[in-house]
């Protein structure tokens, strides 16, 4: 039987003439993006040779430093993404600062937001991690200033142009979103190739009861999360939190793929550590909100929808509920009894 084999590339072009007011300009930062994440995948792949390959104390067998993978894949996406002339300033988890573009190279139209390597305390138990980013469109005026500004990077949610996630996991998926629907595309390391494996994704309805939240910080958190966990769990007794399951890995990326597959309520909300949760609004909620509401499902920060989050600082954090639409509105609906109920 013939199969029909879609390519990222083939998938762009054709999506490009379906929308003709696509400038294709999108296409090629989306086309960089993925060299730079076949480069990660690589250096992730090899990451528990380096005992045997003769690594010591972060030095190599040529005297190098050996670098943390998450500032490898910073850096590599830098490199990935600069010169193209697609982009006007990058920001990253990785880089305090934003990241401008060489004067050497043009500048673009588009801003990229990334966390380089989500979860990267995760790698040498080889449980999954992930890169994820935001694509925005300039907001400041070229005329004005070549490069562009702290400005550019703070926009909200809604005003996303696109935004994915690379999942580097027992394979190596992209799924990502431009408005239009949710797609996936599998690496195929013997071709090199990003191949379209899961068009048009949405969130399965019914999908699984499922919660994910670091349970260990019961103590941190607030009467009212506490409660919300208890009732999930079905602590009470009767049908409430009949059948939810508990899940969670401790990195974003997979914790929301397998949220994404199967359904469920992935959640790290704020504790007395973590006054405004641990994650962040450009790299890691926001981007994944944008996904998970093109699918169907819902992401607020307990109150608010996260894509409204107007971003003050460039690593702002926030807490964050997201998930299967059902579940995240009851996730909201009780945190907001609770505080009108003053728990
Ligand atoms: P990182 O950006 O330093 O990797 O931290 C983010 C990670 C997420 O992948 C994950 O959801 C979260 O931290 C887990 O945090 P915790 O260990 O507090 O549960
Ligand atoms: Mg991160």
């Amino acid at each position: 039987m013939e199969r029909s084999v879609i390519t990222l590339n083939r998938f762009i072009l054709e999506e490009e003439r379906r929308y003709p007011e696509a400038t294709g300009a999108f296409s090629n930062v989306l086309q960089d993006l993925t060299l730079a994440a076949k480069l990660i995948n690589r250096a992730v792949n090899q990451a528990g040779l380096v005992d045997i390959l003769g690594e010591t104390d972060r030095e190599n067998v040529h005297g190098e430093q050996v670098q943390k993978l998450d500032e490898y894949a910073h850096e590599v996406i830098v490199a990935a993404m600069d010169h193209g002339g697609h982009l006007c300033v990058m920001g990253s988890e990785e880089a305090e600062e934003i990241v401008p573009i060489p004067d050497r190279f043009p500048v673009g139209e588009y801003v990229l937001l990334f966390d380089p390597l989500d979860g990267s305390s995760n790698i040498e138990a080889n449980i999954s991690i992930g890169t994820i980013f935001s694509v925005y469109r300039r907001v400041t005026d070229p005329a004005v200033t070549r490069n562009g500004t702290l400005e550019d990077c703070l926009q909200p949610g809604t005003d996303l142009v696109a935004s994915g996630y690379f999942l580097y996991g027992s394979s190596t998926i992209l799924v990502y979103t431009t408005g239009r629907g949710v797609h996936g595309f599998t690496l195929d390391p013997s071709i090199g190739e990003f191949l379209l494996s899961h068009p048009n994704i949405t969130f399965p309805d019914p999908g699984q009861k499922v919660y994910a939240i670091n349970e260990g910080y019961f103590g941190r958190w607030s009467e009212a999360q506490r409660n919300l966990v208890r009732r999930l769990r079905g602590d009470a007794g009767g049908d409430d939190g009949d059948g939810f399951k508990l899940r969670y890995v401790g990195s974003l990326v997979a914790d929301f793929h397998r949220t994404l597959l199967y359904g469920g309520l992935f959640m790290y909300p704020s504790d007395n550590r973590h006054p405004s949760g641990k994650l962040r609004l450009l790299y890691e909620a926001g981007p994944l909100a944008f996904v998970c509401e093109q699918a169907g499902g819902k992401a607020t920060n307990g109150e608010k929808r996260i894509l409204e989050i107007r971003p003050e600082e460039l690593h702002q954090r926030t807490p964050l509920f997201i998930g299967t639409a059902e579940w995240v509105e009851m996730a909201g609906e009780h945190l907001a009894r609770e505080a009108a109920a003053g728990a």
